[in-house]
C-alpha cells in the first residue's frame, strides 16, 4: 500500500461534502471527517458513524475498516492496528518488498515477509491477559514504567508471539527517570525469550551503566558485544533500541538524541517465543514494543 502524507483525523469546517474525496490539506464539512484508511482513496465519513462496527466512532477511529484503531502512536493518521509501521509516518520509498511492512519497522526492507506482529503503545492501564510483568509496571499515558523494586532485581515485562521464527526484530523507545544511586548496574532493554523445559534462553540488547561507564549491551546467552557510549541514563534524553534476530546472528542497535551505537554476536539460533522489556537499577519510561517476525514458509 502506499499511503499519501497524513496528519490526524481532521475535524474542519468547510471543504468537501459527505462521500466526496478529502485529505489532510483538504478537510471536510462539519459533521465529518476525512477517512485516511479507505482502500479506494479518502473520502467523508460521517463522525458520529461507525463504519467499521468496532464501536469506536468514526470521528475517534484510525482504522475504518478494520477492529481496532482507538490509538495513532505515531499521529500519522493511520491507527495503530492497521499502520505499516506504528512507530513513524510513512517514508519517502514505503515498503520496498511489499509485504505491508514499511521502513523502518521492515528489518528485511528487500526480502518480503515480515509480519507486525505485537504492538503496543501501552495506551490502556493493564496489559493484554496472556502478557506478564512483575509488579513494578504501571501504564498511564501512553507509558510502561518501570520503578525496580530494588536496587540489584531485574524487572521484565512480557508479550507472547505468534510465529516460531528465527527472523525477528524487537523495537523499543524509552526515556530514563532516575538513576538508582545504589545499583551497582543500570540498564534498560528490549529481550527476546525462548522459554523451554530444557531451559530459557535469553537475548537481550539495551543501555547499560555500571561503575560510570555506560555502554550498548548484545547478550544472547552465548556470546555478547558492547559499544561504548558517552551518555545512555539522561533524563532528557530519548533511546531507541533494536535488536534483530537472523539465525544464529543477532544485532543491537542504539539510537539517542545525540549519538548511536551498534553490537553483533552469535546466537544459538533460537527461535523466540516472547517479546519483552527489562530494567534494572533505573526507573524507566518505554513508550512502545515493537515486534515484527518473518515466519515459516506457507505462514504468510
Ligand atoms: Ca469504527
Ligand atoms: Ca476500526
Ligand atoms: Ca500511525
Ligand atoms: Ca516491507
Amino acid at each position: 500500500m502506499k499511503f499519501a502524507p497524513l496528519f490526524a483525523l481532521v475535524l474542519a469546517a468547510c471543504g468537501t461534502d459527505l462521500g466526496g474525496p478529502c485529505s489532510a490539506a483538504d478537510p471536510c464539512d462539519s459533521g465529518s471527517v476525512c477517512d485516511l484508511t479507505n482502500p479506494e482513496g479518502a473520502i467523508c465519513v460521517d463522525a458520529k458513524g461507525d463504519d467499521d462496527g468496532d464501536g469506536i466512532l468514526n470521528e475517534r477511529d484510525f482504522c475504518q475498516h478494520q477492529m481496532g484503531g482507538a490509538y495513532d502512536e505515531d499521529q500519522d493518521g493511520f491507527g495503530d492496528d492497521c499502520d505499516a509501521c506504528p512507530i513513524a509516518p510513512p517514508p519517502a520509498a514505503p515498503d520496498t518488498d511489499g509485504d505491508d511492512v514499511d521502513s523502518p519497522c521492515d528489518p528485511d526492507p528487500f526480502t518480503p515477509g515480515d509480519r507486525i506482529v505485537v504492538f503496543t503503545g501501552f495506551n490502556e492501564p493493564t496489559l493484554p491477559s496472556t502478557w506478564k510483568a512483575t509488579t513494578a509496571w504501571t501504564f498511564q499515558g501512553g507509558e510502561a514504567k518501570v520503578t525496580p523494586a530494588t536496587a540489584t532485581g531485574l524487572e521484565t515485562l512480557s508479550a507472547p508471539l505468534p510465529l516460531v521464527s528465527t527472523n525477528i526484530a524487537l523495537l523499543t523507545r524509552y526515556r530514563v527517570d532516575r538513576v538508582d544511586p545504589a545499583a551497582t548496574e543500570s540498564a534498560a532493554s528490549v529481550i527476546g525469550i525462548d522459554r523451554r523445559p530444557a531451559g530459557t534462553t535469553i537475548v537481550s540488547c539495551g543501555g547499560s551503566r555500571v561503575a560510570a561507564m555506560d555502554r550498548l549491551l548484545l547478550d544472547t546467552g552465548v556470546g555478547g558485544s558492547q559499544d561504548a557510549m558517552d551518555q545512555l541514563f539522561d533524563p532528557a534524553g530519548l533511546y531507541r533500541v533494536a535488536i534483530k534476530l537472523e539465525g544464529a546472528q543477532a544485532q543491537c542497535a542504539m539510537i539517542s538524541d545525540r549519538e548511536t551505537g551498534a553490537a553483533q554476536a552469535a546466537s544459538n539460533g533460537e527461535a523466540m517465543s516472547e517479546a519483552g522489556l527489562t530494567a534494572r537499577g533505573a526507573t524507566i519510561r518505554f513508550t512502545y514494543l515493537l515486534a515484527v517476525q518473518r515466519g515459516p514458509v506457507g505462514t504468510n
